[in-house]
């Protein structure tokens, strides 16, 4: 298998994936789908690990989507294969146990959407374009979209895109709340970097925490969740950061985790 379709650089914990079809607009196919699969396992073994950046090569597309020759002739038992897998790779993503964040530059459609969706922030230049635009294909978002997407910008707007498929702009996609920020692409590099060291800065334990709380408490009932979050709180006064956090604030000095 090639591993030529995602550049990785590591910077302290700091990782930096970029999606490498630039002739397909970063489009996701079967061969890109498993490296990125390989890419996350490895990362998960990680201990340095402390946040992560995702984005794609060329200042044209994040990821156009799903790529739509491969996708064409598929059986439906094809399909299904092809769409659990990216399922479970983008899952794989949104479980990181430390910050994710999307870089978006440029198109940012269907499978790409799918995959903006799954992490934690996602920080847009003004001239990228959101959709799913799945229907007018004659398909439905496979790779998580009808569920993350109404989770992240409520039903009604979720059902308007899904069943429109139309493309909205960066502005639109920020009110909506689909993105955190949306910059001019000058600004945007120098943004994610510093935003990615802040969030790689905090405390990697309270981090890995917050994110469960998030993510699990959003699937289950307010008092389940609140158990959830109560058990989490808890357990961060059993390591060291919650110590070194708390001493660092009192002897006016900056934290070391
Ligand atoms: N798949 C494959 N190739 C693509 C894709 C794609 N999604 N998007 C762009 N490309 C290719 C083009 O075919 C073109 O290749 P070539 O130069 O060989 O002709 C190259 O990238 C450049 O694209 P364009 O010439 O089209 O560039 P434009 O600036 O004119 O247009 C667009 C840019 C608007 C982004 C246009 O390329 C486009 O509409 N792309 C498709 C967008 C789309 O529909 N995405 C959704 C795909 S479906 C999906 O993601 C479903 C997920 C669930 C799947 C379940 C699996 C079974």
């Amino acid at each position: 298998m090639s591993d030529t379709l995602i550049d990785i650089q590591d910077h302290d914990g700091i990782v930096r994936l970029t999606l490498t079809r630039p002739q397909a607009l970063n489009a996701l196919n079967s061969d890109l789908i498993a490296e990125l699969e390989r890419v996350l396992v490895d990362l998960e073994s990680r201990s340095h690990l402390r946040a992560v950046l995702i984005t794609g090569a060329g200042d044209k597309a994040f990821v156009a989507g799903a790529d739509i020759t491969e996708m064409r002739d598929k059986t439906p038992q094809q399909a299904r294969d092809f769409a659990a897998r990216a399922q479970a790779t983008i899952k794989r993503l949104e479980s990181l146990p430390v910050p994710v964040v999307a870089l978006v530059n440029g198109f940012c459609l269907g499978g790409g959407c799918e995959l903006a969706l799954a992490c934690d922030w996602a920080v847009a230049s003004d001239n990228a374009v959101f959709g799913q635009p799945e229907v007018q294909l004659g398909v439905i978002p496979g790779f998580g979209g009808t569920q993350r997407l109404p989770r992240r910008v409520g039903p009604a707007m979720a059902i308007d895109l899904v069943t429109t498929g139309r493309k909205i702009d960066a502005a639109e996609a920020l009110r909506i709340g689909l993105v955190n920020r949306v910059m001019t692409q000058s600004e945007l590099e120098d943004y994610v970097v510093e935003l990615t060291r802040q969030l790689g800065g905090n405390g990697p334990q309270a981090v890995r925490s917050a994110k469960q709380a998030v993510h699990e408490g959003m699937d289950q009932d307010q008092d389940t969740a609140l158990a959830l979050e109560n058990s989490l709180f808890a357990l961060c006064f059993a390591g060291d950061e919650q110590s070194e956090g708390m001493t660092a604030f009192v002897e006016k000095r900056k934290p070391s985790f």
